[in-house]
């Protein structure tokens, strides 16, 4: 791996994130075609169902002469099968391009190393792992669903300076500022839906919508074991598609879903309910008993906890991480500690 690879890949990595918010629950995929250390087409996956990054690339050459000694750099593994368009190794096959640098293998049972078999058959040079962990963490959550058989869980929580979520009776305003509060409702619209338990729902009467920032809304998920929870809760107006899992009944109604997952059921079985709704990624925001589940059960993949300037003193406390944040950053007049899984 030479430093021209990393360059030509992290501009392909760079054109894979545009298509972030329009191409899930595929993966973000970027593509750069290079002849003699020059740049002769680019390309990547626009949007769900439309054609691949490599296609778009190899559409911008102009002399497609110059494919046949040209290096094809791409973020994922090309595809190996017929899905909404032929596979990309046999349009790379097809154009006789001389090498094919790749940043990840592509996990998808569909391509699973068949795509660089079959260029590798063809004789075409293949290179793997270059920014393979760039690419993997680029595409974390197609990543996660793939591999695990459930969402990419982000575990949210705002704390005080002693460590308390609410207090005693449950009040938790004030913990966090607006900046914070904002950054929020972003990272609610890069989720596929957002899950809060029983007693946030009750407390708060959360919106759970996207309201300070633009994007798509997620989906709605609230946990209610024994159906406890009043009707009248902003979460069960039926304005968003929701989901209400318990153990007492199944019942579809406009945009509210009741699912019995049976007695006792776990963060598990709503995990595995979730991915047969095809949703790439839950963003879970309390409280701390239901946080304190994913944790103990070891169901989540990052966590990001904001740290406000109060102290309560006395209440319910925040769940906890044994390990060191991968990152602290300053939003506003609170810390934000990011940490990631394992
Ligand atoms: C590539 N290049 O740009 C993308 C790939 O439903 P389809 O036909 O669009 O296929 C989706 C699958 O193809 C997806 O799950 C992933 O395995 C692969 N995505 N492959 O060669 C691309 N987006
Ligand atoms: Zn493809």
């Amino acid at each position: 791996m030479n430093r021209l690879d990393q360059l030509y890949m992290r501009r392909a990595l760079e054109l894979a994130e545009w298509g972030r918010g329009h191409v899930s629950p595929n993966p973000m995929v970027g593509c750069v075609i290079v002849h003699q250390d020059r740049i002769i087409g680019e390309g990547h996956h626009h949007q769900y169902g439309g054609p691949h990054a490599e296609v778009n690339a190899v559409h911008s050459v102009e002399n497609k002469d110059l494919l046949k000694e040209a290096t094809v750099y791409v973020t994922l593994e090309p595809c190996a099968h017929w899905g909404k368009t032929p596979p990309c190794a046999n349009l790379l096959v097809e154009n006789q391009v001389k090498k094919v640098v790749i940043a990840a293998v592509d996990t998808n049972p569909l391509v699973g190393g068949k795509g660089i078999e079959i260029l590798k058959n063809a004789g075409i040079e293949v290179e793997t792992g270059v920014l393979e962990k760039e690419a993997r963490w680029q595409n974390r959550r197609f990543f996660t669903q793939i591999e695990k058989h459930r969402p990419y869980v982000i575990l949210k929580w705002a704390q005080t300076q002693d460590g308390f979520v609410a207090r005693e009776n449950f009040s938790s305003k004030w913990i966090s500022g607006s900046q914070s509060r904002q950054l929020v409702h972003k990272w609610r619209a890069e989720e596929g839906a957002i899950l809060v338990g029983k007693n946030t729902a009750l407390h708060d009467n959360p919106n759970l919508n996207v309201r300070d920032w633009a994007g798509k809304t997620p989906m709605r998920v609230v946990l209610d074991a024994k159906l406890e929870l009043p009707q009248n809760l902003t979460l069960f107006d039926q304005t968003i598609p929701t989901v209400c899992y318990n153990s007492k009944k199944s019942e579809t109604q406009e945009n509210l879903n009741f699912v019995n997952l049976g007695e006792q059921f776990g963060m598990h079985d709503m995990l595995k309910d979730l991915h047969s709704r095809k949703i790439q990624s839950l963003i879970v925001e309390g409280g701390t008993k239901v946080l304190s589940q994913f944790i103990e059960k070891s169901l989540w993949d990052e966590a990001r906890v904001f740290t406000g300037k109060v102290k309560f003193g006395t209440g319910i406390s925040a769940p906890i991480l044994n390990q060191n944040p991968a990152e602290t950053l300053s939003i506003g007049e609170d810390i934000l500690n990011i940490y990631h899984h394992g």
